[in-house]
């Protein structure tokens, strides 16, 4: 059995406990005099950094939220001095939602180790020919795998995303033997592997896939099509990337580097702690982040955390595949998509708040339609004037959310208004 840091991978519990206690006093410490909205918040409910002994103490610490963040941007939380920081990472959105997350050397080491251990426990060694097609850039999709592939030795290739003919090209050219990119684009990559008649000469064995929903029949789905073990990834830009946790062969869950990254399972409407076993909302603690060190970040993400035995030796909890959010995100073709953004353009550009979200998936990819209602003043029934409309509209919509959706405007009153809570969002997506 191969693993990147077998010590940490298969510590005993009451070792892995001892660490993280240790761990948890010095970042509070570290926090409580470095970053002021903790330091506000802990005096808030009365909690002195002496008051946290060991992990048992975690509860008494107040939660971080993605709207912490915001009211803080863009520096808030940063715990050093910028000189100290090597580089950043964002979430996609607009400026009030976009979060932005500074790393040190120290930062980026801890966190392409996480990916390290994913490529490893996906079979991954310095014989291996990586293929990195999550995007490079803001994104932590590529820039994570990319550092992971460089640790454990692999031949990387940066792809990045985009340009599937190319993917195909390099991907047979160069034998890779692993594959990380999101889900929906590696089933994609399948049937257009199919349709190039190339599916027989791939050498994939592993497929490294997250940063969005997806199921047990998709991964059957795109085992089958490219011939790979797929496996699945999970993180986020606030706790630093993918790598949080990651699946083994096992594949009933994903192993949370809890060395580094504290899970805990709360109700979403009372705070209070869960479990291991219950279902709730996933809550993450940095124990060591030096720059960006998050403590009970709320992720909003819907799982359930396990300690059962795993075959792969590793003891490191796992957190079951994600089973929904506790608020309105979407994730579209990868990209993070809150409806409060669209509505923010819609009515910046002059448009009534009516408008509805069409989200479905169509051959592997996601589509993304924005209906919009015209208001009595700018209706017009020339399909110029209509045109003209819609392109500026999808002009200012790709600005804020990075994506493009297809644009139509629909006629004033058109759009069914609800009796209760406005119906918005239509994910036809099965996933
Ligand atoms: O998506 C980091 C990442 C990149 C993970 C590549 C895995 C692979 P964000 O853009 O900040 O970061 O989005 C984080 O994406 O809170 C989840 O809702 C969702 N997500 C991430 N991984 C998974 C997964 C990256 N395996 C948000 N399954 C998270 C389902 C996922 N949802």
């Amino acid at each position: 059995m191969a693993y990147y840091q077998e010590e940490i991978e298969t510590m005993s519990r009451d070792a892995m406990t001892a660490l993280q206690s240790e761990r948890l006093v010095k970042q509070v410490r570290h926090v409580y005099d470095n970053v002021e909205p903790y330091r506000k918040k802990m005096q808030d409910a009365g909690v002195e950094p002496g008051d946290i002994k060991g992990i048992e103490d975690l509860a008494k610490l107040p939660f971080t939220t993605k709207d912490d963040l915001k009211d803080a941007y863009p520096y808030g939380f940063l715990a050093l001095p910028l000189k100290d920081c090597v580089r950043i990472q964002s979430t996609s959105g607009t400026t009030g939602k976009r979060v932005v997350a500074f790393y040190t050397q120290h930062d980026l080491d801890l966190w392409e180790d996480g990916c390290a251990r994913a490529i490893v426990a996906a079979g991954g060694s310095d014989t291996d020919v990586c293929h990195v097609c999550y995007g490079y850039g803001l994104f932590t999709g590529g820039p994570g795998l990319n550092g992971g592939s460089h640790r454990v030795g692999c031949l990387t290739l940066p792809m990045s995303s985009g340009n599937t003919e190319r993917q195909l090209t390099f991907m047979e050219d160069l034998e890779a033997t692993i594959i990380c990119c999101t889900p929906s684009y590696a089933a994609f990559l399948g049937e257009s592997a199919h349709d190039a008649g190339i599916t027989g000469k791939l050498k994939l064995k592993s497929g490294i896939f997250g940063a969005e929903a997806w199921s047990e029949e998709m991964r059957r789905e795109i085992e089958k099509s490219l011939g790979l073990k797929a496996y699945d990834i999970y993180g986020l830009t606030e706790i630093s990337g993918p790598g949080v946790s990651f699946e083994c062969e096992e594949q009933t869950g994903m192993h949370v580097c809890e060395d580094h990254f504290y899970p805990e399972i709360i109700d979403p409407a009372t705070g209070e702690q869960q479990a291991i076993g219950t279902k709730g909302e996933l809550v993450f603690t940095c124990l060591t982040k030096q720059a960006f060190p998050l403590l009970r970040y709320r992720t909003r993400d819907i799982t359930l955390l396990s300690r059962d035995a795993c075959s792969c030796g590793r003891t490191l909890t796992k957190m079951k595949r994600l089973m929904g959010r506790t608020d309105d995100m979407l994730i579209i073709r990868g990209v993070n998509v809150f409806p409060s953004q669209i509505e923010t353009v819609l009515v910046g550009q002059g448009y009534p708040a009516n408008y509805l979200i069409i989200v479905d998936r169509e051959h592997h990819t996601d589509t993304f339609e924005v209906q919009v209602e015209m208001s009595e003043d700018v209706f017009s029934d020339e399909v110029k004037v209509i045109e003209k409309k819609e392109a500026e509209l999808l002009a200012a919509l790709r600005s804020m959310l990075g994506i493009s959706p297809k644009v139509t405007l629909v006629a004033p009153r058109t759009i069914t208004r609800s009796e209760g809570k406005a119906v918005r969002v239509i994910d036809k997506r099965k996933i």
